[in-house]
């Protein structure tokens, strides 16, 4: 008999099942015994009277150690004692694999365990089910995203991971050993993603790893994270790249709230889904939101941590999750930024939620003598970016676009203390294994 592997798939019936899962927990009562079996979907009960059991297979499952995987046979009965409105009295079991003991993390146990043991043995981690749902849920994230993009008219790219130049700052790249040069690994897709706004493609996006050698050990930065990046041809001003990744928010929001809801009940919250459109603050308006709350910050300063959290709390006094930081100053932007001319200002902005940045994007510099300047600007050799350059050699049309921490956006979404709950296996400058 085949194994059934949902128990959402058991029907009551008069008829005999199998049911293969993971022995979350056993309680015996003398003359009868429960175990409680656990799958994909949620856990079920096995119900052992004593008396109606085969005495030898009532001592091998009473005997099991706790997150062992066995194949239960029995027959369905309809029981109102149950969660699930049945359960399964026993005719044959197999020990399919046995779980040492003791376990290195408790599944059902309601202890406080620190995050670096749960992250040690996360393939146990993940079977509580309320871990289990914050992977269903960025899955399901991941799928809303590609829905509203395509919708958009957007087409899906792959670039490489590995290349010769970084676009987001030199301390921040991992260097490897390509054959006989040194290569780095992808801070993001920057470089390739405006290369293609001179190939014609128009509208692109690619959800992929990005990697940071950054040595911040905080609850929002990692080394490896998920960046969901869109770059746009054809633009009038930047506001046309915020009201698109807008779009894409919207629809992920919604979607989580109506097709994540029962994960979202597994780990009891809610999703807000902000009116649009998202209001849009100026760097300049945030300073002085900041300054006022006495923060010491000056002209050009980054916001930080602490800024866009104070910022987060003046907007969340308003009703807003979400919300943009427009019009950067010029400096404290990347090269591939427009400046706004006549200003220290430039054509950047953050999508910020909840206190706390998610993304950045803007209008790139897309005429080649300007660009060239820019570099020089920021110390750059523009020898070194040949292979971009070129690209704005011979026809690039006016493009901006957008980079999505997508873990940050789930964080922020289902409110989690850290990014790390947000991902399988993190890696941070602390963290290389599992
Ligand atoms: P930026 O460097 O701001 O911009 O990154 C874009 C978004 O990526 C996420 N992110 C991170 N998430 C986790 N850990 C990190 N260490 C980390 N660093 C960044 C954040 C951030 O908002 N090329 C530009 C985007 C663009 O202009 O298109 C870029 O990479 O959510």
């Amino acid at each position: 008999m085949a194994i059934v592997k949902k128990s959402s798939e058991v029907t009551v019936s008069d008829g005999t099942v199998a049911v293969g899962g993971w022995v979350q927990d056993i309680r015996n009562l003398g003359g009868i015994s429960f175990i409680t079996m656990r799958d994909r979907c949620g856990t079920y009960q096995v119900t052992m009277p004593k008396k109606k059991i085969d005495p030898e297979l009532f001592s091998m499952l009473t005997g099991l150690s706790r997150e062992t995987v066995v194949r239960i046979e029995g027959e369905v009965k309809e029981s109102n004692q149950t969660a699930t409105g049945w359960e399964i009295i026993p005719s044959a079991a197999e020990v399919i694999s046995p779980a040492g003991v003791p376990l290195p993390l408790g599944v059902v146990d309601k202890v406080n365990v620190e995050m670096d043991t749960r992250l040690n043995h996360r393939f146990m981690d993940v079977r509580k089910p309320e871990v289990k749902a914050i992977f269903e849920l960025k899955s399901l994230m991941v799928d809303l995203i590609e829905e509203a993009v395509r919708e958009m008219g957007f087409t899906r790219v792959y670039t490489p991971k590995i290349g010769a130049a970084g676009a987001e700052g030199g301390a921040e790249l991992f260097k490897v050993q390509y054959f006989d040069r040194p290569a780095y690994l992808a801070q993001s897709p920057q470089l390739y993603k405006q290369i293609l706004m001179s190939s014609g493609l128009d509208q692109v996006y690619e959800i992929g790893p990005a990697f940071r050698a950054e040595q911040s050990n905080t609850n929002r930065h990692v080394t490896e994270f998920i960046s969901f990046d869109g770059e746009m041809s054809w633009i009038s001003c930047q506001e046309d790249v915020m009201r698109a990744i807008e779009q894409v928010v919207d629809h992920v929001l919604t979607g989580l709230k109506e097709r994540g809801a029962r994960q979202l009940e597994v780990i009891g919250k809610e999703i807000n889904v902000p009116a649009r459109p998202y209001p849009i603050l100026t760097y300049s308006e945030c300073l002085a939101i900041v300054q006022a709350a006495g923060l010491l910050l000056k002209e050009g300063d980054d916001l930080g941590t602490e800024g866009e959290k104070i910022v987060g709390e003046h907007m969340a006094g308003k009703g807003c999750d979400l919300y943009f930081i427009a019009e950067y100053p010029e400096e404290a932007k990347p090269f591939y930024i427009m400046e706004k001319d006549g200003t220290p200002y430039s054509f950047s902005f953050d999508l910020d939620f909840k206190g706390q940045e998610i993304s950045s994007g803007g209008q790139r510099e897309h005429r080649y003598d300007r660009l060239v300047e820019r570099m020089q600007k920021k110390g750059l050799d523009p020898e070194d970016f040949e292979f971009y350059l070129e690209a704005f050699k011979y026809g690039m049309p006016p493009h901006g676009g957008w980079g999505i921490g997508i873990e940050r956006m789930l964080v922020k979404a289902l409110d989690l203390p850290n990014i790390r709950e947000a991902i399988l296996f993190p890696r941070d400058p602390a963290r290389l294994s599992p």
